[in-house]
């Protein structure tokens, strides 16, 4: 029977490569995991996303499924897996697995079939089409660009056929139009649902259907080419359906899909309470406020108006519909208080926690990245080699190929890169910041680590830790900030946030500034009087109406 448990859910997401790493061998690991669990739970947490613990290549670490299962063995083994989902339940967390389900890796054994035999079956698994001579030179299929730079199509050696990927060349991506795929797919979800498992973070899912027949884009964008034919595709809807009724809706499981810039209407589609898709969808608008176009390299100062309109768009348009995700970091985003004009080396207590506030105060789900919740930083990267992200080098080389210095292409990278969130976790002061006892990590460390880390963090006077347990009991516990409907107030207003969220008859104001300086805010007449639920400075200076709010203080209040 089907339970709505993902509405009181706080979701902790775990990139396992670099959590805890048990063995010392540089890699993050399923034991590390276990070994930290009490202290998900302590934070008040109450189920893990675990990004991909799949066999795999590591072309996009993870993201390139070679066997959706088995445990790559770097993590460990099915076998430490079962206790991880053991260990989880009996904690009472419930356990999230990634699926990457539009494109397979091409160390798959389907594609490596599909391309030793002209006449296997899995050919048609993938997306094969013969290039076309343009005077004489062979060209792709179409002119698609991938995500990740460069052209979707990759010839195949020694022919004259490409197959498609959307993302990292070693990502081909699945033919979804074939049934004998979706049922695969409907399979490998049903084997993970069968070990316990309590849903699903699927990744890019709305690229999983194409226009048919495949043609070119005539707009004349660069970034996204293509974009039309593969996004949101007209059998969308269905296929979503199609995997309910064959796997998801068999179980208990709680789905949320990872889209790629989806239209208003097909948002709503995806996650509308009577529609039997997904249960929600992760809305990322408002961490483009500082990026052109949605592109994470193309920094622009912060816009504050954006922000709003991104976060609270999806909360309106959900609300009495279906249900709606919060999120602040993941690790595909650099760190939150390095963002949006913040002031993280005088205020990061201070900008961690009311970011933290006004975004999960709001309706929907929060999802929190691990080491956000000790106000972990940004990586202050040397040069691109200490770099892991396959899109980071993608992007400097390109730059580069457009005649850009390599010293300029570095910084033009490094304020948006992926890497910032994928380096190894800061758990203390010891050799690499605790994640192992001293052996060269994947990826290098974060040098921050001797000053900001978990431990100094649970132990300090102002800790970000101890600011979200408060913040995620409320979340958990109260009515009004679950269910409440959002009101935004003053959207004009460059400096300050505020909306109340409303539940048969009880009303909750969260007010926050996003300056380095003081402001005076007027809050409405209703405010008065009402208690202060949460507050990430000691006092709230309030006369009548008016609040005086020191750097970016957020306050909630009650009434
Ligand atoms: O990401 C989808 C995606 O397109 C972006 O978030 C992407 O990371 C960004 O545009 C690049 O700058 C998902 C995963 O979250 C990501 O880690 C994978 O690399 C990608 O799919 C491919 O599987």
């Amino acid at each position: 029977m089907k339970t709505d448990w993902y509405k009181k859910a706080i979701v902790y997401q775990i990139y396992p490569f670099s959590f805890m790493d048990s063995n010392n061998d540089g890699w993050g690991d399923i034991e590390g995991i276990i070994s930290k669990l009490d202290y998900i739970k302590e934070l008040g947490a109450t189920a893990i996303w675990f990004s991909p613990l799949y066999k795999s290549p590591d072309c996009d670490y993870g993201y390139d499924i070679s066997d959706y299962r088995d445990i790559d063995e770097k993590f460990g083994t099915m076998r430490d897996f079962d206790r991880l989902l053991e260990e989880c339940h009996s904690r009472g967390l419930k356990v999230i697995m990634d699926m990457v389900i539009n494109h397979t890796s091409t160390e798959h054994p389907w594609f490596k079939e599909a391309l030793a035999d002209r006449n296997s079956k899995y050919r048609d698994y993938y997306i094969i089409r013969p290039g076309r001579r343009v005077k004489g030179r062979l060209q792709p299929p179409t002119n698609w660009a991938s995500t990740f730079t460069g052209s979707a199509w990759e010839r195949i050696e020694g022919t004259d056929e490409y197959y498609l990927h959307l993302f990292c060349r070693e990502q081909a991506d699945l033919n979804w139009e074939h049934p004998e795929v979706r049922q695969e797919m409907a399979d490998i979800l049903n084997f993970w649902l069968g070990k316990g498992v309590d849903g699903f973070r699927f990744d890019v899912f709305n690229m999983f259907s194409k226009v048919w027949p495949l043609q070119d884009d005539d707009s004349r964008k660069t970034f996204q080419k293509g974009a039309k034919f593969f996004v949101d595709g007209p059998r969308m809807h269905e296929f979503l359906k199609e995997l309910n009724e064959k796997a998801l809706s068999l179980y208990d499981s709680f789905t949320v899909g990872e889209s790629f810039h989806p239209s208003r209407e097909n948002a709503l589609e995806y996650i509308r309470e009577d529609n039997r898709e997904f249960d929600t969808i992760f809305n990322f608008a408002h961490l483009d406020s500082d990026n052109i176009g949605g592109l994470k390299f193309f920094r622009k100062p912060f816009d504050l108006l954006q922000f709003k309109d991104g976060l609270f768009g999806p909360q309106k348009d959900s609300y009495g519909l279906g249900w709606n995700t919060l999120v602040l970091e993941n690790h595909d985003n650099p760190r939150c208080v390095d963002r949006f004009s913040i002031d993280s080396s005088r205020f990061r207590y201070e900008a961690a926690t009311m970011l933290a506030a006004v975004t999960f105060m709001g309706f929907g789900t929060p999802f929190i990245y691990m080491g956000q919740e000790a106000g972990l930083t940004n990586t202050p990267f040397r040069s691109i080699d200490e770099m892991k992200d396959p899109v980071s080098h993608f992007v400097y080389d390109l730059m580069k190929s457009y005649g850009m210095p390599g010293p300029l292409a570095f910084r033009f990278i490094r304020y948006g890169a992926r890497d910032h969130a994928r380096v190894p976790m800061a758990w203390n002061a010891s050799v690499n910041g605790g994640f192992n006892r001293g052996h060269e990590p994947w990826q290098c460390v974060n040098p921050a680590y001797k000053d900001i880390n978990v431990e100094k963090d649970m132990a300090a006077e102002r800790s970000v830790f101890r600011f979200y347990q408060k913040l995620l009991k409320i979340k958990k516990e109260n009515a009004a900030a679950i269910y409440g409907k959002t009101e935004e107030y003053d959207h004009g207003n460059r400096k300050i946030i505020a909306y109340s969220r409303e539940h048969e008859g009880k009303r909750l104001f969260v007010a926050a500034n996003f300056c380095a300086r003081s402001t005076a805010y007027r809050m409405p007449e209703w405010v008065q009087g009402a208690e202060v639920l949460l507050n990430n400075y000691d006092r709230a200076d309030i006369s009548g109406t008016v609040i005086r709010f020191s750097p970016y203080q957020g306050v909630v209040f009650e009434k």
